[in-house]
């Protein structure tokens, strides 16, 4: 009895954990009303051709239709060389599963990166931490080739200590752990001069 169900906890483990894009759990019945207002990025798994450095801070609102909208702002390179504050916009299309959008994104100006990704909210207490995911290319195994995730804190100077093993757990969860920076707050995108606005 007891080897049928230690193999059962191996499965279950394994199945939680195989890495498959299609088997990512993600925030149970998300309440968007709930998610609105700063959310400043404390850390971040980069994309291939990362865009967002630091000073990240997204803004989500709810439009009088009922649709979650974004800005962001954040330090950037653009031309190689050149250090900005971008001020990026985007619009989210619900999909059957509320925690998980269609994200089109674009930047002021059209230096700036713009696109289409999914974005997954993985977990959040909507008033602490929110931990999204962005997988942008699932390899033909079916794990995520190509992916992004913010780790969101409401307080600027990071998570507080009671929400790091659950962020920890989440990371583990999809197969990121280990793969983050820490994104830092200095200021940069609070001075209007640091805009890019052509
Ligand atoms: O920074 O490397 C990167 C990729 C992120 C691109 C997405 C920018 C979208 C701005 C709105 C974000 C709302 C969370």
């Amino acid at each position: 009895m007891l080897l049928y169900v230690v193999a059962f906890c191996l499965l279950a483990v394994s199945w939680a954990n195989d890495c498959q894009v299609a088997n990512i759990q993600v925030m149970q019945n998300f309440d968007r009303t709930k998610y609105v207002g700063s959310w400043y990025a404390v850390g971040k798994k980069d994309p291939e051709g990362l865009f967002l450095l630091d000073n990240i801070v997204a803004n989500f609102t709810i439009t009088p239709d009922s649709k979650m909208t974004a800005t962001a702002l954040g330090r950037v390179i653009i031309f190689g060389h050149w250090e900005v504050c971008a001020q990026m916009f985007a619009t989210f299309e619900e999909t059957p599963d509320p925690a998980k959008f269609g994200m089109r994104y674009w930047g002021i100006a059209a230096a700036l990166q713009s696109g289409n990704d999914e974005h997954w909210v993985i977990d959040t207490d909507y008033e602490n931490y929110a931990i999204h995911y962005s997988c942008r290319e699932v390899a033909a195994d079916g794990t995520c080739h190509d992916s992004y995730s913010f780790i969101f804190s409401r307080h600027p100077d990071g998570l507080r200590p009671q929400d790091q093993q659950i962020v920890t757990t989440k990371k583990n969860e999809i197969c990121l752990l280990g793969k983050y920076r820490r994104v830092s707050h200095n200021g940069y995108c609070e001075n209007s001069e640091n805009f890019y606005r052509q």
